[in-house]
């Protein structure tokens, strides 16, 4: 067998592009031929995943077809889209209230084709107004959802395009947002994406379909070039798709994070000739965004929060940078008139708590990290078990101390044991690795007397290492270990799941 494996994934994960390896190994063991090196496709690269696969699928077909040449008569022709969509004329009756979306779903839970339209109950800023980060605590009535969770479960939120960039789009493009259409699969067992209701809106489709918001891939403005009309814009847009371009498509957009609409606005005679037909292949759906659920239903019953920080940051584009769905939940205003929505399910996280009541729990969770924890916390005290520390590092205890009441209360009745790392309030940083060591005894006690649990959280780079580092030196020097076995101490505290990570970039 002649094979060729790409893999997919994201370098700043442990196991990363695991299963490529394996089976890339594997099926040389088998005595399987390589057409090509593994390749190992990754998102933290500055172009994504596409920096490895375009040269991958030149060489493949370069291989393939000197292995197999195309029979005489045959060319190559690129595929077609797989939908025709069809412009109604007016709006459709039974459309006038547009279904957003199923909402509570008979047979089954709430689910990524049957979200649930949850109501915003409140939205607030949980960092001071002198900190350089919007942090927000947005909370969700989720009663007659269906919905249930534990600690440790993660939401899934599906974020909107704001007004103002949907009627930018339709008006780059030449449509009328308040225009009908239905989509026909071109083929049978090509099925219409799940969520979209038939018909709908133009303005629909794009506010909670196309991610015009997202920065282009190469083969965006491949097809763009395909489209345009425009024998200027479609030159540009060649050189910014062909593989000789790249250093200019980085500079033109990966690196400034312009986005699709931006691109559009650029190229207006092309943007303006899109055959609507094309829209879906054109532009990536709006993937739905993960958030670790940061309360219990056992504190508040038939309610769901979560901690946003907003990403917002300035590149050398004159308007800033906003993350879709952040800024999309920090602009919701539940005292607004009509109700405010949000489609979301829920699902399990990585982190899994132990069952057995006695089981101490030890969560290191700097930043948002806490989140995942609140929920933990939460959960145990009101089913009274003990035996829950907790280490939070933020910069400035009056600045970005999430929760601290509430902490602080739960110190004091025993529940809780509480040690912080306030980053910037002296001179040397402080993380919480530092205090990590500091508790060294404590941490091994807990861990190899108490046969604790050990959970890690939270979205800086560098993080996670630290802190496993620390570990292994507490295996060290509080329990005598070598280096070797320190780390074998590791591996089978991970394997046993008694130590979870859950960490984000
Ligand atoms: P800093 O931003 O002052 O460097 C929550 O973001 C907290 O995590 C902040 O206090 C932040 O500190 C800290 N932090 C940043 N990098 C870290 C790392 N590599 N390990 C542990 N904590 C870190």
């Amino acid at each position: 067998m002649d094979f060729a494996v790409l893999g997919l994934g994201d370098s700043s994960y442990t196991k990363f592009n695991f299963v490529a390896k394996k089976l890339h190994r594997r099926l040389l063991q088998l005595g399987a031929s390589a057409l090509l090196p593994l390749c190992l496709g990754d998102e933290q690269h500055e172009l994504g995943a596409d920096a490895a696969i375009d040269p991958w699928l030149r060489d493949l077909w370069e291989r393939v077809l000197g292995l197999y040449p195309m029979p005489d008569g045959l060319t190559e022709i690129s595929p077609g889209v797989p939908f025709t969509m069809q412009l109604l004329q007016g709006a459709p009756s039974e459309c006038s209230q547009e279904p957003h979306m199923a909402c509570a779903s008979p047979g089954g839970p709430p689910s990524e084709s049957k979200p649930f339209l949850a109501p915003v109950v409140s939205n607030q800023r949980v960092t001071s107004p002198s900190h350089f980060q919007d942090v927000r605590l947005i909370e969700f009535d989720i009663s007659g959802s269906g919905i249930s969770f534990t600690a440790g479960h993660v939401v899934l939120i599906q974020p909107s395009n704001s007004a103002r960039h949907v009627q930018k789009f339709c008006q780059v493009l030449g449509l009328n947002p308040d225009q009908y259409l239905t989509l026909q699969p071109r083929e049978p067992g090509i099925t219409c994406p799940p969520r979209l209701p038939q018909p709908c809106s133009l303005r629909h489709l794009v506010s909670q379909h196309l991610d015009i918001a997202s920065v282009p891939r190469r083969s965006f403005f491949e097809l763009l070039a395909c489209l345009s009309p425009h024998e200027l814009e479609r030159g540009k847009l060649l050189e910014l798709s062909s593989m000789e371009g790249q250093e200019e498509r980085l500079q033109y957009c990966t690196r400034p994070r312009r986005t699709i609409l931006e691109v559009l606005c650029d190229f207006p005679h092309t943007a303006s000739a899109i055959p609507l037909d094309y829209l879906l292949d054109l532009i990536p759906p709006i993937r739905p965004r993960t958030f670790s659920i940061a309360s219990s239903l056992l504190a508040h019953p038939s309610r769901l929060q979560i901690l946003v920080a907003v990403v917002q940051y300035q590149t050398r584009l004159k308007e800033p940078r906003r993350g879709l769905c952040s800024s999309w939940l920090a602009s919701l205003d539940p005292g607004q008139a009509g109700p405010v929505q949000v489609p979301l399910w829920v699902q399990p996280g990585s982190l899994t708590f132990p069952e057995m009541p006695d089981t101490p729990v030890v969560m290191v969770g700097p930043g948002t990290g806490v989140a995942p924890f609140r929920a933990t916390v939460q959960e145990r005290v009101a089913q009274g078990r003990t035996g829950n520390f907790l280490f939070f590092g933020c910069r400035w205890r009056d600045r970005d101390f999430y929760w601290e009441a509430e902490w602080r209360r739960l110190e004091q009745t025993g529940y809780l044991t509480l040690f912080t790392a306030f980053s910037r309030e002296q001179e040397q940083k402080v993380y919480v690795q530092q205090r990590l060591r500091e508790q060294g005894p404590l941490v091994w006690e807990l861990l190899d007397r108490r046969g604790a649990s050990f959970y890690l959280a939270g979205n800086a780079k560098s993080m996670p290492e630290g802190v496993l580092e620390a570990l292994t030196s507490i295996f060290q020097e509080e329990g005598g270990l070598s280096g070797p076995d320190a780390a074998a101490y590791l591996a089978r505290l991970q394997r046993t799941l008694r130590l979870q990570t859950e960490t984000w970039a």
